[in-house]
């Protein structure tokens, strides 16, 4: 019965992890109602009783899919990946594909949760901003590097990869942060051919049902 529900997807319209979500959804045409968990209102909409239901960690992104209640993110994207393969999102060759999750992993484990929402609030306001950039810094040196290996178009050659939709929302992070971006030439690449497309742009922070009005394009 369930399997025939629409997918429900509980977002925050400038949660980098949410929008990772949101782009594998565009990519593969898949259509679903979206509930905005607001990070900041209310101190914090994420922290109510009800949405720790939904995910009992308290962050965005969640997915009821099929009959699942899903959280993480990259499991969200696999899952998505393994049951709606077009297109594909992790490559068949495993060698590529272990690329793909290095990235992705790289991204998603070693810079985001050191500047999430919760850890900024205890780093404390006089640091914050100063924290985040130096943790993104040090990841996008690395990532600089590991692309000089991998990438072609995007970041792991021609075709768009879950690495791809780790990168474009951590690059709006950077920016949020100020973080110069001028040492990361072929990240800065990527992220401008990768906005290009559709899906991309759908996916956006600016064009979400909960954004707000001023910061809509
Ligand atoms: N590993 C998780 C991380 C999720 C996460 O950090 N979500 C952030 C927004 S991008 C959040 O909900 N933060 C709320 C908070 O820190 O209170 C994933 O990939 O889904």
């Amino acid at each position: 019965m369930s399997v025939l529900l629409k997918p429900v997807l509980y977002s925050y319209f400038r949660s980098s992890c949410s929008w990772r979500v949101r782009i594998a959804l565009a990519l593969k045409g898949i259509e679903y109602d979206l509930v905005p968990v607001n990070l900041i209102k209310d101190g914090g909409q994420q922290l109510g009783s009800d949405y720790r239901k939904v995910n009992p960690m308290q962050q965005v992104p969640a997915l009821t899919i099929d009959g699942l209640k899903l959280s993480q993110s990259l499991a969200i994207i696999q899952y998505l990946d393994e049951t709606r393969p077009t297109p594909r999102l992790l490559p068949q060759d495993p060698k590529k594909r272990a690329q793909v999750r290095m990235i992705s992993d790289h991204i998603v484990s070693g810079i985001q949760p050191l500047q999430n929402l919760a850890v900024l609030k205890q780093v404390g306001e006089e640091k914050m901003v100063s924290w985040a950039q130096h943790y993104i810094t040090r990841g996008f040196q690395a990532l600089e590097q590991l692309l000089q290996d991998t990438a072609g178009k995007y970041c792991v050659e021609d075709e768009v990869s879950m690495a791809d939709l780790c990168l474009v929302p951590q690059v709006y992070n950077a920016e949020r942060f100020k973080v110069d971006l001028t040492p990361y030439p072929t990240i800065t690449r990527i992220n401008q051919a990768l906005l290009e497309l559709e899906a991309f742009k759908q996916a956006h922070p600016s064009r979400q049902p909960d954004t707000p009005p001023e910061m809509r394009a």
